[in-house]
């Protein structure tokens, strides 16, 4: 059986599908995805990782063994099939795989997932429910984006570096640090791999990271993960102007190629590929105070010197069809390495990216601080030891350039992009304060 379903030439459902098999046979290895048999007739339909095909097994045009294994398939039994194609308006995807042979690969036990079952329920059979049609157009999505990140990234001359996983400090504040036992000392897993995106500055010029980051958030809602994906691009010579045009420019080219390449992924996920197609830089800029002053006169419980919300960042968002950028934020709520922006004191230059329909922030950007003395002040004014940033600390002290850079949530991104109601799906296995099963 193992060189029966190994070797040799099989054919992929998508190509079926494609109607590049009619009339010709054809040998499909996958799973089953439904099943019914009446009549003496044997209906299975097949899934593969390219989509999903019916096959009528006849009872007296196939083997015994072969009618047998086609009836006693349970839902996700693994399963071989040959047979020849014809076009049947009635079949899904308007293609019927007549068979002439069937053979179980793995029959299994009878599979614990039916329909209309509870969100936790799912959750828990997680390594199981990734099969399905959902999921599956979810991942296939989201590896695409993260291609066109990678693609645009390659073409505009970056690097792609390794950071550490396991660090000695905090980036984003203390608050959502996890701590573990590093042979007797505390050591913490990255809250964000931006402090050594920026050593890479130094070498290479125009570097990103793509690395997973860690957040102990206590808070349960549709938008924050303990364990998400963050792209991290950091730019030497790169003002916060030329930041934020790379991130606009970035966006667009994403959300251009998925409206343009997968809008069958789009609309099979109920999305729009024309709200992806609106997304064209640039987006609109709005300074914090500008933001605050219109959140709270459209009645949002918010005053200055206070982080923007998801509630804030829907109303700020409610009129565009495309990301907007909060610029200018108060310094004192925000990270140590933002560098103050000279013609506006007390505010930094930064900026978020907010994604429109109420997704909310994708991208937390600025312009680093460069100068030695600003940076301890920083530091000391953020009450963080200097000892655990002196690495740090040297690359200004040794050929300090301005530099730029912003971490973007792939989650997040696909979240919007897709419009899911929940940013548990954007990721396979999402890590949550209740969940770290399976
Ligand atoms: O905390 S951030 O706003 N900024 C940083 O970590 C910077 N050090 C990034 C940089 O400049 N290199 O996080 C950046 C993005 C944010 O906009 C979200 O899209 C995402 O990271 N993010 C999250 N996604 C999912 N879950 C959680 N908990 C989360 N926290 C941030």
């Amino acid at each position: 059986m193992e060189e029966q379903i190994i070797e040799g030439r099989f054919d992929k459902i998508a190509e079926i599908l494609a109607g590049k098999c009619s009339g010709k046979a054809v040998k499909i290895r996958g799973w089953v995805y439904r099943s019914r048999t009446s009549g003496g007739v044997c209906f299975l339909v097949l899934r593969d990782a390219t989509g999903i095909v019916q096959c009528a097994v006849k009872k007296d045009s196939v083997d015994g063994q072969s009618f047998q294994d086609a009836s006693e398939a349970y839902l996700e039994s693994s399963i071989l099939v040959e047979g020849s194609v014809r076009q049947d308006s009635r079949a899904p995807g308007g293609y019927e795989i007549a068979a002439t042979k069937v053979r179980l690969i793995a029959k299994g036990e009878p599979f614990p997932i039916a329909k209309d079952q509870s969100t936790e329920f799912l959750l828990d059979m997680r390594h199981l429910w990734l099969r399905s049609q959902k999921l599956t157009a979810i991942m296939k999505a989201r590896h695409k984006i993260v291609y066109y990140l990678r693609e645009f990234l390659e073409k505009e001359g970056f690097w792609e570096l390794a950071p550490p996983i396991i660090t000695g400090a905090a980036c984003e504040g203390g608050a959502t640090l996890f701590e573990l036992n590093y042979f007797g000392q505390k050591a913490y897993l990255t809250q964000s791999s931006q402090l050594y995106a920026e050593v890479f500055t130094t070498a290479l010029e125009k570097v990103y990271v793509f690395a997973p980051s860690f957040r102990a958030e206590p808070s349960r809602t549709v938008r924050h993960l303990c364990e998400y994906w963050h792209l991290e691009p950091e730019m030497a010579f790169y003002n916060q102007k030329m930041n934020m045009e790379l991130q606009e420019r970035m966006i667009e080219y994403v959300a251009q190629k998925m409206a343009q390449n997968h809008a069958d992924l789009l609309l099979f996920l109920g999305r729009s590929p024309e709200k992806l197609k609106a997304v064209r830089a640039p987006f609109r800029k709005i300074t914090y105070h500008e933001a605050v002053e219109f959140a709270a006169s459209k009645g949002a419980n918010i005053k200055v010197g206070q982080d923007l919300g998801a509630d804030e960042e829907a109303i700020l968002t409610q009129e565009d069809e495309k990301p907007i950028f909060v610029t200018n934020f108060p310094s004192k709520i925000k990270a140590f390495y933002m560098r103050e922006d000279p013609k506006n004191p007390g505010t930094v230059l930064n900026a978020d990216m907010l994604a429109p329909e109420g997704h909310g922030e994708i991208i937390g950007g600025s312009e680093r601080i460069w100068d030695y003395d600003e940076l301890m002040r920083k530091i000391k004014e953020n009450n963080l030891n200097p000892k655990d940033y002196e690495w740090y600390i040297d690359l200004r002290r040794y050929g300090s350039v301005p530099h730029s850079g912003f971490g973007l949530g792939i989650e997040r991104l696909v979240k919007w992009m897709l419009n899911l109601d929940h940013i548990r799906d954007a990721i396979p296995f999402p890590r949550t304060i209740n969940r770290g099963y399976p």
